[in-house]
């Protein structure tokens, strides 16, 4: 959740499963995943090596329509389910993904993420404001799952089936706040301002909670009001950042020791019954840091006892600036592993849907010396170019181009893609990206529909690279999108030093137009140069490289064969475009 949103916030035939005919080569994943992969096999993989699917599973597919009011009652103001309001249920689940695990795949993917899937106060908001918990972050029992998602067997068998395919899986949670239930009996005509410590050193405001929903959060301690901070709505300024309440979501008292071990018993119980393999962690920069100093390293441990290694945790520090040094303080102070590349998605934002100068990448890159362990913990930062708040890429590229045609889009698009994967970091999709999806704008605009929507504001929508709306189902493994990420990822997977190598940054001027990088195999130190056009021209020059790489193979573009002279190459690119291109031995 992110600071500058109110978050208010068809069975699938057997035949549906099957490839179109004109799949590439690497969706044809199913024949070649004849025996599981080894667990252990999974498991033994670091954090760099992964390629991650962000996925809002409500939006996804709906794989159980039995499901999608939850077993709860009432009207679409009860249940949640309205398909045809973008801010409510809309029926995806557990049994959709599962059933489209061959298309994730497909896409080369070797993680998921996905928005909570806890058990959600099914609706908030005023009267006349009302909206679902479709995202998941609105939690009142953190012990089990939504009913509208399905069961605890079913996630049961999805996490089974994603690690037998040797995919990982990891789970976005919360600490910060809980649904919606505690309000104030002063202050409503106000909206419940932020009353400070300095101004209220003990009780802000009196806390009362509706009899009806008394006993409604899991476990049963969440339900005392003495564990919340209980002063009023933040403004995400200074200290109610901290100690208020997002738009009234009940914000937890994570100083209290008891907050902090129970949060840490919540969480480590689904590492332990599950087995998962990381956590992506909402409003990381709301919840004070002596939390997060013990609620981390307690998570690795607990992961380390179930024989998970490897298990990942990235905050969602959501500060959307090229300059990392605010990210990256999470990673020491708050002693986070990783925290989401903020600062990449801002620095190609920049540079890619606008057309600010490539030496932001150099002011991006110089600041990985200032996350905890450097430049080897930077190479495991999940890198996204949008997501389910701010919006998506393709969404900030027309606000920037308004007048772009489709081929142009698809361009910038590509280029962003490429970056993303050829650079260091984690590489991070949004779930309808690799289809063309275009929002019209951030947080619920940006959630389309995998699946045939009802949402008219979806569906009126000029989508990318494709003639397809969303009132269609968009699974298409021929979409030019999804085959250029399958591209990337197999190069990806394939090249070593693309996801453990050092990076160096080659060449940057002035204006939009050459950018240039080297990575290094951390075993044979040879040289993969990766190099970006992002002006609306083509563009030639000579490109520092190193002097014994004198032969390339292109991964992909139009990569020269040899080099001009010993220690540069000479390069050209179309508008856009990009090349990735490895050195050969002698
Ligand atoms: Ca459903
Ligand atoms: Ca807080
Ligand atoms: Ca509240
Ligand atoms: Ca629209």
């Amino acid at each position: 959740m992110t600071p500058r949103l109110a978050r208010t916030a068809l069975m699938l035939a057997a035949t549906s499963l099957m490839l179109p005919a004109c799949a590439t080569a690497q969706t044809a994943a199913p024949a070649a995943r004849a025996a599981a992969v080894p667990l252990d096999q999974v498991r033994a993989r670091p954090a760099e090596d992964e390629i991650i699917y962000f996925v809002m599973p409500d939006r996804f597919e709906n794989g159980d329509p039995r499901n999608d009011t939850g077993g709860f009652s009432g009207g679409r103001l009860g249940h949640g389910f309205d398909p045809t309001h973008k801010g409510f249920f809309h029926g995806g689940d557990l049994r959709g993904l599962i059933n489209r695990l061959d298309y994730i795949q497909g896409l080369g993917v070797t993680a998921i993420w996905f928005t909570p899937i806890f058990k959600n106060k099914p609706v908030q908001g005023g009267a006349g404001e009302e909206s679902a918990g479709y995202h998941g972050y609105w939690v009142t029992d953190f012990t089990t799952l939504d009913p509208h998602f399905g069961t605890e067997a079913e996630f049961r068998e999805f996490v089974d089936a994603a690690h037998a395919r040797g995919m990982k899986v990891y789970m976005d949670i919360i600490a910060n706040h809980t649904a919606d239930v505690i309000s104030y009996t002063e202050g409503a005509d106000r909206n419940f301002p932020y009353r400070s410590i300095a101004d209220y050193p003990d009780q802000a405001y009196t806390p009362v909670v509706p009899a009806a929903e008394r006993d409604v959060k899991r476990p049963a301690w969440l339900n005392d009001p003495q564990y919340y901070h209980n002063r009023g709505n933040t403004t995400f300024f200074g200290e109610d950042s901290v100690m208020g309440d997002f738009v009234g979501l009940d914000d937890l008292a994570t100083g209290d020791q008891r907050v902090i071990d129970g949060m840490i018993a919540i969480y480590g119980s689904w590492i332990d019954r599950f087995g998962i393999d990381g956590f992506r962690i909402d409003t990381a920069r709301h919840v004070n840091p002596e939390f997060w100093q013990q609620f981390n390293p307690a998570m690795l441990e607990r992961a380390r006892a179930r024989g998970i290694p490897n298990f990942t945790i990235f905050g969602e520090v959501a500060i959307e600036d090229p300059d990392p040094g605010s990210i990256a303080r999470f990673t020491r102070v708050d002693r986070y592993p990783a925290v989401l590349d903020f600062a990449f998605q801002a620095t190609v934002r920049a540079t890619v849907a606008g057309s600010e100068s490539p030496a932001l990448f150099d002011r991006l890159y110089a600041g990985d010396a200032l996350y905890e362990g450097g430049e080897a913990m930077a190479r495991t930062l999940p890198t996204f170019t949008g997501n389910h708040d701010m919006g998506r890429f393709a969404t900030f590229v027309r606000q920037a181009n308004p007048q772009a045609d489709d081929a142009e889009m698809l361009a910038r698009i590509k280029l962003s893609n490429a970056m993303m994967f050829a650079l260091r970091g984690v590489p991070t999709v949004y779930y309808g990206d690799e289809q063309g999806f275009v929002g019209d704008g951030n947080d619920q605009a940006a959630r389309e529909d995998m699946f045939p929507s009802q949402v008219a504001s979806y569906n009126d929508n000029d989508l990318v690279g494709t003639d397809a709306t969303t009132a269609q189902s968009n699974f298409d493994t021929a979409h030019p999108l999804y085959r250029q990420i399958a591209e990337l990822a197999r190069i990806r997977s394939a090249t070593p030093a693309l996801r453990r190598g050092r990076q160096v940054m080659r060449h940057y001027g002035r204006e939009a137009g050459l950018v240039a990088f080297s990575r290094f195999d951390p075993d044979t130190g040879r040289e993969v140069v990766a190099v970006f056009n992002t002006s609306a021209t083509p563009v030639s020059g000579n490109v520092i490289i190193d002097r014994a790489s004198s032969r390339f193979t292109a991964l992909t573009g139009p990569c020269p064969a040899t080099h001009r002279v010993p220690g540069s190459l000479a390069v050209a690119l179309p508008a856009f475009g990009y090349m990735i291109c490895a050195a050969q031995g002698e």
